[in-house]
């Protein structure tokens, strides 16, 4: 199914009347205050996201998996899903691969595909945390980290795999989760297993092309509850460091403990030239991986206030891969995504309307409370309409979210799919 463009024109039209009020209050407000509102939306609709190909079935925990129905059965149905949600926002023009689960059968076809959609293939992403139906050897005991020399090979293998499947595709980067780690004391040496684990990500490194980045994931914890290898942004900064210049580190929302300052690693990371992508998604506790902006809106502000800040300040730091990395385990997953992109948009715009002259006035006269008014006076725009505003000129939806609704996408992709469909991924 594909979102037809008159019909998307015909929602819009009933609602153009109240948007065009809604922008105009809006942007002349924020004109007074000096915002240039042009540049703005320039900047909103260069903004673009991937979603990841596992993220648009429903997702699962330990416990058990509800599928949701008209799901994508293959790599052409998940770019397809993709492209819906590329038209109704315009600001999702980009698919992250998981290999080994989404490997493309035919890439003169998917990439025409994609390209029909506005697609690019960003980031592509490898998995040593599952041993794989063919495999001659297990990843139980690690894989990078393995103390076992033919298991690292492996990994290693696998990975430069994936580089050489991104290449076909266009991908310029490959990101690296590592699940490492052990579950009990004494289990495993740690110095070995950092040693290892850098001695594989180098080897990865050395058979990326020139033109090619890597990202290095970090988490504190799951699937191993005692230690992980690549724990933190420290050690992964560490690692990349030691791969070279184009390693970087990626920062996913979700890989943190509890009230982690996410903020200030970024701005430390970017000061540094060295956040390579950022993966989004909510939490309460941990790696909950739930919808975009839907627990802490706040942070997710403060965050993106020093995403913006460095991508003005560190011109050496590369321009961000930005994905969404989220499991939708009750949602319809495009209803889900939908609102994770809007959510990523609304604290982009927010952070972007940060008064930065009279704050960096206000913190230099140690003005604390005016400091806090400056963020918050932000933070309490409602930038709905310039973001409606920004899609809608590129011929996106007003409202995609109501349109998709209104369109009755899903029951399309149930009779086009059947009900009981199940996606590959988590
Ligand atoms: C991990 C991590 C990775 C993602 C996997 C599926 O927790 O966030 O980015 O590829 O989940
Ligand atoms: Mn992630
Ligand atoms: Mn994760």
């Amino acid at each position: 199914m594909e979102i037809r463009k008159e019909i998307l024109q015909e929602h819009n039209k009933k609602q153009i009347q109240g948007l065009e009020n809604d922008f105009s209050r809006l942007a002349e407000k924020l004109t007074e205050k000096g915002v240039n509102i042009q540049g703005l939306l320039q900047r909103l609709q260069d903004f673009q996201v991937a979603i990841p190909s596992w993220a648009l079935g429903a997702g699962g925990t330990r416990f058990g998996r509800f599928g949701f129905f008209g799901e994508p059965t293959s790599l052409e149905e998940k770019i397809d899903d993709i492209g819906i949600l590329h038209a109704l926002t315009k600001t999702a023009g980009a698919v992250s691969l998981h290999i080994p689960w989404d490997i493309p059968n035919d890439y003169a076809a998917i990439k025409e595909k994609a390209k029909g959609h506005g697609i690019i293939f960003d980031a592509v992403n490898s998995n040593t945390f599952q041993d794989q139906s063919n495999a001659q050897l297990s990843y139980r005991h690690g894989s990078f980290s393995s103390m076992d020399k033919e298991v690292r090979q492996m990994a290693v293998l696998h990975n430069n795999e994936v580089v050489d499947i991104g290449e076909k595709l266009g991908s310029k980067s490959l990101t690296v989760w590592l699940a490492d780690g052990t579950n009990f004391p004494g289990q495993r040496d740690f110095q070995s297993s950092l040693l290892n684990t850098e001695d594989s990500l180098k080897k990865i490194y050395g058979h990326m092309p020139d033109d090619w980045k890597l990202f290095i994931e970090y988490k504190p914890y799951e699937p191993n509850f005692y230690s992980t290898v690549i724990q933190d942004w420290g050690t992964s900064f560490m690692l990349a460091n030691a791969c070279g210049d184009r390693a970087y580190t990626l920062v996913d929302l979700g890989h943190h403990l509890p009230n982690t300052n996410i903020e200030q690693i970024v701005a430390t990371l970017m000061l540094k030239d060295k956040l390579g992508g950022f993966h989004f998604n909510d939490s309460k506790y941990g790696d909950d991986d739930l919808t975009v902006g839907s627990i802490k809106p706040y942070s997710l502000f403060l965050i993106f206030n020093e995403l913006v800040n460095g991508m003005e300040r560190s011109k050496q730091n590369p321009e961000l891969a930005w994905m969404i990395d989220a499991s939708h385990n009750i949602k319809d997953p495009l209803e889900d995504l939908l609102q994770s992109l809007e959510a990523i948009q609304e604290s982009y715009a927010k952070a972007m309307l940060i008064d930065q002259e009279s704050l960096l006035e206000a913190q230099s006269k140690g003005d604390v409370v005016q400091c806090q008014e400056i963020l918050q006076d932000a933070f309490r725009t409602d930038v709905r309409p310039l973001l409606a505003k920004a899609r809608v000129d590129l011929g996106g939806a007003i409202n995609p979210l109501k349109t998709y609704r209104a369109m009755e996408v899903r029951n399309e992709l149930i009779a086009e799919r059947g009900k009981h469909t199940v996606a590959t991924g988590l």
